[in-house]
Order: structure tokens, then sequence, then C-alpha cells
């Protein structure tokens, strides 16, 4: 391979549906210029490279560029390798970039503990370019293989928003936030009313373009960081926003009910309104206990009144 080729020009087809980023973006660390310097001639034609002096910078970097693998030296005045790795491996934003070490201390000590704080591969200076070339196109390969396997656990195949994996998983994140800072969380709980009459009229793949339509209502309003938007489950979508009291929460529900409204999508059985109608049920609470699900239960018992009501409407 020379270097004005893509790392990945021999590809290896094994991740099905794995995109290959056309420049990779590595992170080189190392307090000693020289030291980077080497590395950079070794990738700068093949991929996009970062550079960090200090352990403080590589984790300021890394948080902001996303990087897909980092070459991290273990010997540094303010920080050393292992302490970066770990603080990265106790982050949810940074724990699933692989980390190489790079270092002159080839004890097998050195390399147990490198190992210990889940680096992938270690690897000994003076570097040699074709070796370290190697290895970090085998670790970038598997990295984008498991990017590829994350991204299908967690977004729903129909409607391409989250799935109920993801929401389960940041309402617990959220849940434990709001209760330290004793904030409210908000849920918003969706379901589109008379789909099975839909689907019994229109036939089953009118309905998946419907449910796209509806998430696509959904996910195109303006939503905070932090907010989560996912199918629950067939024709249920659920919204969690934290640090939102009940009341802009209830704004939220009404403004995605009168937009689906809007698309004036046509059901001939819908009862009286002629057109896919949603029902919204929303519950606002400061979590003082471990119980989350009680928060959904809320918001499920206020889509059933939203239901009972008349559907077409929101309750909370
Ligand atoms: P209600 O107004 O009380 O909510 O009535 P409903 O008919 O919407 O509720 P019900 O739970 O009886 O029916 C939900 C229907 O949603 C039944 C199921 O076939 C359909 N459904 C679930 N997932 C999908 C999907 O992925 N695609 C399609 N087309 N239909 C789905
Ligand atoms: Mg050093
Ligand atoms: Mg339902
Ligand atoms: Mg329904």
């Amino acid at each position: 391979m020379t270097d004005t080729q893509s790392l990945f020009s021999l590809d290896v087809d094994f991740a099905p549906g794995a995109i290959y980023p056309e420049r990779p973006k590595l992170l080189i660390v190392d307090d000693q210029p020289v030291n980077i310097q080497v590395l950079y001639q070794v990738f700068s034609a093949s991929c996009e490279v970062f550079m960090a002096t200090s352990g403080q910078q590589a984790l300021d970097v890394c948080r902001q560029k996303d990087p897909d693998l980092i070459l991290l030296d273990v010997v540094m005045p303010d920080m050393d390798g292992i302490e970066v790795c770990r603080k990265l491996k106790s982050e949810p934003e940074t724990r699933d970039v692989p980390v190489i070490f790079v270092t002159s201390q080839d004890s097998p000590e050195e390399e147990t503990l490198g190992l210990e704080v889940s680096a992938v591969d270690f690897i000994t200076k003076p570097v040699n370019p074709a070796v370290v070339k190697a290895r970090v196109k085998t670790h970038l390969m598997l990295k984008i293989q498991a990017d590829a396997l994350r991204q299908l656990a967690s977004v729903d195949g129909l409607t391409g928003i989250s799935n109920r994996r993801i929401f389960d998983e940041r309402l617990q994140v959220e849940w434990r936030a709001c209760r330290r800072t004793d904030k409210p969380l908000s849920v918003i709980m969706i379901d589109v009313d008379h789909f099975k009459k839909y689907n019994d009229h229109y036939g089953h793949l009118e309905g998946d373009a419907c449910l796209k339509m509806v998430a696509d209502a959904l996910k195109g309003h303006e939503w905070r960081g932090r907010d989560v938007v996912s199918r629950y489950g067939g024709e249920e979508f659920v919204c969690l926003m934290p640090e939102t009291s009940l009341e802009p929460a209830l704004a939220k529900a009404e403004a995605i009910r009168s937009r689906v409204y809007d698309l004036a999508m046509p059901h001939a059985m819908s009862g009286n309104a002629d057109r896919v109608t949603i029902s919204v049920g929303v519950a606002c609470t400061t979590p003082k206990t471990n119980e989350s699900k009680e928060l959904l239960s809320a918001a499920d018992e206020q889509l059933y009144k939203a239901k009972e009501g008349g559907r077409n409407r929101v309750e909370g």
C-alpha cells in the first residue's frame, strides 16, 4: 500500500452495510513533537490526523473530534497514557474509541497494564511504519464493524429513529441525572389512532409508509440536545424530555398532535376525522426513587384517557 492510497483500498468486506470512511479520523498523542511527526508522516495521506501533546489535550480533542482510533503515548508528564485511557473508557461519549499504546516501555507488566485498561493493542517505539500501519488498519476495520453493529442495534429499521432499547437506556441515565440535580423529567407517549383499521383498509405497506410519516413529523420538531425520540413499538412512539416541566411538555405534545393532524393523511376508517390522527399522553415528575417505570405508566395512563376521551387529543 502506498501513502496516497486509502487505508481501505484492500477492502475486506466484513461488516454488511459498513461504510469505510474515505479518511478515517486518527488522534496521535505524544508529549514529544518529534514522535508525533514520525506517525504523522505515516498517516497524513490516508487519515485525517489530529494531534495532542498532553493527556488533558488528548481528552479534549477526543471529545471534540470523535476520532476513529487513538495512538497514545504512555509516558507523559501531566497525565500518563494509562490514566488518559481509563478516563476515555469511563465516559460514554469516548469509551468506544479504540486506543493503541505506542511506547518505549516494552515490559510485559506495562503491556499487561495497557491491555487491562482496555487498549486494543500495544506498539513499541521506535515504530516500524509498515507494522504500525497494518495494525492501525486492522483496528480501524474492527471499529467500523462495531459502529455498524451499534447502529443496527439502536435504530428502528422502518422509521430510522432510535428504538426502544435506546429509549430505555436513556430513560435510566436521565432519570438518575434529574434525580441528582432535582430537575423535572417529562415523557410524551404517542399512539396512532385506529391503526389496525388503517392497515386493514389500505394494506400493511401503506401502514408502514404512514408510520414513517408520523416518525418524520416527530423528528422534524425542534428538540434539545438531551431529548430522545424513539419508536416504542408497533404504532407507538415516545419522547423523553429531561429538565422539562409538565407545561412545556404538554405544549410540545400539542404541537406534535396538530402537526400530524395537518399532514392530512387520508384515513377513511378513522371515525370523525377522515385523516390519520394520534392520541398523546404526557407525564412529568422530579425523580425521587429508583422507579423510572412509574413515569412511563403515568404517561400510558394519560394516553389511555386521551383514547377514552375520543382520540386525536393530548392528556396530561
Ligand atoms: P387505537 O386507536 O385504540 O390505538 O386502535 P389501534 O387499531 O391503533 O390499536 P391496536 O393496538 O388494536 O392496533 C395496532 C395496529 O398496529 C395493529 C398492528 O398490526 C399495527 N402495527 C404494528 N406495527 C406495525 C408495523 O410495523 N407496520 C404496520 N403497517 N402496522 C403495524
Ligand atoms: Mg512520552
Ligand atoms: Mg397501540
Ligand atoms: Mg393505536
